[in-house]
């Protein structure tokens, strides 16, 4: 069946009946993603969900309504779902389309990277908040959407899975790639997050989900709830440093840029600081951890998805997820060789 027109699932939405130019939105590598503009003006976010990624849509938009009336706060902008014409968070579309409306945060803009030190105070600061605004949320009440989804075991697992059904020409091609997974699961061999508290974590605070003002240039809220489930602050912490202290692109391909940036680092724990009192002695400790759990974890799976012929992705070219690994496995040595110096830094300010 074909899919359906963005113009056609418009009329679905309870908005005003406005004539809307729709723009796609060409970032992201799991969902299709439109913005809605009346005058000149964007209004309204407009997504179609991957439901191969996604099997599960309806726990994954109870998550999401469970979570946003806790995010709405003076120093949170809230963001809400437009309801559908039936009164439904979502629209479900009779050949099994999924789509979701939310409104849109008026003069915001995101960064890829940055090398700005008050963004990463920011970004340090709204992370925190958003953490500490989903204390009051009852855990139980969210469900895992993608079950596994940092977890190491599962990852491994997969990977090896993709090493036994790859190409001879492809394992040539990953070869570098593939000895550094090797060596590097051997080393988190002994990971064992377990005593940890579980947290509601977004798991995916990469710098481009967070929404900063245009003009003054503070952090407004997170976006892409899509992975909003149980997991360790670390996960949050080590996917916004690295997105954040590496100030190369996740896919750049002249790996002598990617980066550990100081300055970048201590200023997105100065902001991460100002809202932390709600972490335990334990989770302070693992900080540092997620800075080379996380950009491992997305190179390991973006390297088996590159094995498997680019199958979870959305890939612009053929090699573009064995690039996105060679650059995470490149900011991973660099979080490795840091790991002392991010304890001493995040002890003076945590
Ligand atoms: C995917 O599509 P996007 O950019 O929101 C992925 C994240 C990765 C990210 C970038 C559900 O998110 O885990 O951080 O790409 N999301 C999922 O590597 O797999
Ligand atoms: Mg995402």
């Amino acid at each position: 069946m074909e899919s359906n027109s963005p113009s056609a699932v418009l009329t679905h939405f309870s908005i005003e009946p406005k004539d809307y130019t729709i723009q796609p939105l060409r970032q992201g590598y799991i969902n299709d993603t439109f913005t809605l503009l009346h005058d000149g003006v964007p209004s309204y976010i407009l997504q179609r969900l991957n439901t191969k990624v996604f099997s599960n849509i309806d726990v994954l938009m109870q998550n999401i309504d469970h979570a946003l009336p806790y995010l709405n706060d003076k120093n949170y902008y809230g963001i809400s779902l437009i309801k559908t014409t039936d009164d439904q968070p979502y629209l479900k579309t009779n050949n099994s389309e999924y789509w979701r409306m939310l409104t849109m945060v008026p003069n915001s803009i995101a960064f890829n990277t940055t090398q700005d030190e008050n963004i990463a105070l920011e970004a340090g600061k709204i992370i925190a908040k958003f953490h500490s605004l989903l204390q009051e949320a009852p855990l139980d009440s969210f469900e895992d959407t993608i079950p596994g989804f940092h977890d190491l075991t599962l990852r491994k697992q997969e990977f090896k899975e993709a090493l036994a059904g790859a190409s001879s020409e492809k394992l040539t091609e990953a070869q570098k790639a593939i000895l550094f997974a090797k060596s590097t699961l051997e080393e988190f061999r002994f990971y064992d997050p377990g005593k940890l508290p579980l947290r509601i974590c977004h798991n995916d605070t990469k710098l481009n989900n967070i929404l900063f003002d245009k003009e003054n240039k503070r952090a407004l809220c997170l976006i892409d709830l899509d992975t909003l489930m149980k997991g360790y602050f670390h996960f949050d912490f080590g996917d916004a440093v690295r997105t954040i202290v590496n100030t190369a692109d996740e896919d750049e391909k002249d790996l002598s840029k990617i980066t550990f940036n100081k300055r970048l680092f201590e200023a997105f724990i100065d902001g991460l600081s100002t809202n932390s009192d709600f972490l335990t002695e334990a989770e302070i400790q693992h900080l540092a951890f997620g800075v080379k759990f996380m950009p491992f974890i997305h190179g390991i799976r973006a390297l088996t998805d590159y094995l498997k012929g680019n199958i979870y992705y959305k890939v612009t070219y053929e090699t573009q997820n064995l690039d996105r690994c060679l650059s995470l496995f490149a900011f991973t040595k660099k979080a490795i060789e840091q790991m002392e110096y991010m304890q001493e830094a995040i002890k003076k300010r945590i």
